[in-house]
């Protein structure tokens, strides 16, 4: 599919400032510093469109981005970052669920996992989430530059039987490499 048009909207930090229309909704979900804005630019092909930094806890409000004017990116901000405080803490993950349980829109999850990393409870909380819901998801194992072929495929391997889903279901993604782009691109495609 090809990007058009990208409008960045808002970053919301409450229930009123989402978006009042019906245009379908691709989240972005994943530990701080997993690559979700990262992956954002590669593949809207857009450098600066999403803040990124190799400090984590970089995203803080819910951030859309409308595509062709035909659905939302939606990047959350990144769970599990320990050098904020409780506070800081108990409101990403407020504003994280405010977003999940009142969105009607919500289409698909892309589930951003560092492929050198094993997945936390919280990312196991995620994910049952999705299933619970009904709703497709596609986990994105990021940063696959940083390992050869053969650990890309194990880890490919291991996520699949972790959490017991399809190998379509799966893609290794790197913006380095440009691996996968093509990939998420077909998924957007979905909703376009
Ligand atoms: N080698 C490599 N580094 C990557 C890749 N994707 C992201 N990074 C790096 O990982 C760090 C975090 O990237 P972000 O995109 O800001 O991560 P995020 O998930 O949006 O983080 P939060 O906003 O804190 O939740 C940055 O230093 C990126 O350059 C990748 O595919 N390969
Ligand atoms: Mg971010």
């Amino acid at each position: 599919m090809k990007i058009k048009n990208v409008e960045f909207v808002r970053s919301a930090f409450n229930e009123e400032q989402y978006p009042k229309d019906n245009l379908p909704q691709i989240v972005i979900v994943g530990r701080s510093n997993v690559g979700k804005s990262t992956l954002i630019n590669t593949v809207l092909n857009r450098k600066n469109l999403a803040k990124t930094s190799s400090r984590p806890g970089k995203t803080r409000g819910i951030n859309f981005y409308l595509i062709n004017n035909k659905f939302y990116l939606v990047d959350l901000p990144g769970y599990g970052y320990a050098k904020v405080s409780k506070e800081m803490k108990k409101q990403w993950a407020h504003n994280i669920e405010i977003f999940l349980n009142t969105s009607k829109n919500l289409r698909h999850g892309l589930f951003l996992i560092d492929i050198r990393r094993n997945p936390t409870e919280d990312d196991f909380l995620m994910i049952n989430w999705f299933k619970h819901k009904n709703l497709p998801f596609t986990v994105v194992l990021t940063k696959a530059d940083k390992v050869n072929k053969s650990e890309a495929q194990k880890a490919v391997e291991d996520i699949r039987k972790i959490f017991n889903i399809k190998q379509e279901e799966v893609i290794t993604f790197s913006a380095l490499e440009k691996i996968g782009v093509s990939q998420v691109l077909s998924i957007f495609e979905m909703y376009a």
